[in-house]
């Protein structure tokens, strides 16, 4: 899955990831696949992620690994891989984002669907829980795309994020309860862009079909993951069972987990184990 992209495209986009705004480096340098193994439930893969797979870095820094926990240097905000909270949709553990202030931002990307076609996603999904926040706050999801596809010019980057609290259809937001959140939702999940397009201006709502009849050949330039944070007041929240399908192959369900033996097979770990801040 994993493509290396042209050395000048790297370096274009890693000038282009130091000026902007939106979510972290767009770009795959990695060239380790993910470490744990997979295992075949209920027809989809479920591979764990711990912090062993993870490399922090600082926003907008250029990705060195193929999950990057990227934070904003002197706030405030972490992120860690946690025992609970409750009980989470898959495993023991979650992975958990502590925004305090507005300022802060944590962002946990995989990079393995780079220049994958938007429109070949055919699962996409999460499950979050609100331990503390505003009613209306919760992680998004963020995928980094070239809204044309094929070759990188200035203009072409922009994030689309998917965030529960318009997508009403799916139901209010509750706190202190998993809930199960489909960013594809029969393509009338509701998503919006960094950047103004011919869909509106930056932060206007659309539906995933929308965007494609917009953008028919977007392709994923570089990270996608759970994002929490720029903007709003504090948010303590988690994050499991992140899922995502391409084209006719099987989904995979990412088990974030605070016990990193789970990922050899095993199932027993020690009761209050793992996790670390992000700073
Ligand atoms: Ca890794
Ligand atoms: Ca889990
Ligand atoms: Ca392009």
């Amino acid at each position: 899955m994993q493509r290396r992209p042209p050395t000048i495209a790297i370096a274009l986009l890693a000038t282009l990831a130091a000026c902007n705004s939106d979510s972290s480096a767009p770009l795959e340098t990695g060239t380790e696949t993910s470490g744990p193994i997979a295992f075949a439930k209920g027809g989809k893969h479920v591979e764990v992620v711990s912090e062993s797979d993870v490399t922090r870095q600082p926003e907008d820094s250029p990705p060195t690994d193929d999950w990057v926990l990227y934070f904003r240097p002197l706030l405030a905000g972490t992120g860690r891989f946690r025992e609970g909270p409750g009980n989470p949709p898959q495993g023991e553990g979650s992975f958990e984002m502590v925004t305090p202030t507005p300022g802060d931002k944590i962002t946990l990307f995989n990079f393995d669907y780079h220049e994958t076609p938007v429109a070949d996603f055919t699962e996409l999904g999460y499950q979050t829980y609100q331990t503390s926040g505003a009613p209306v706050q919760l992680p998004s999801i963020n995928l980094t795309v070239d809204l044309t596809g094929g070759d990188f010019v200035a203009g072409d980057f922009a994030t689309l994020v998917f965030e529960p609290v318009y997508n009403v259809a799916q139901g209010p937001i509750v706190p202190q309860v998993w809930q199960d959140w489909d960013a594809i939702f029969g393509g009338q999940a509701i998503w919006w862009l960094t950047r103004t397009s011919i869909l509106g201006e930056r932060g206007v709502t659309f539906t995933w079909d929308a965007f494609h009849a917009a953008f028919p050949n977007a392709t994923i330039l570089g990270g996608i993951g759970p994002n929490q944070g720029s903007g709003g007041a504090a948010l303590t929240a988690s994050v499991d069972e992140f899922i995502v399908g391409v084209g006719r192959k099987h989904a995979t369900i990412y088990d974030f987990e605070a016990c990193e033996s789970r990922k050899n097979g095993k199932d027993k770990c020690k009761k209050g184990g793992g996790g670390r801040d992000a700073e």
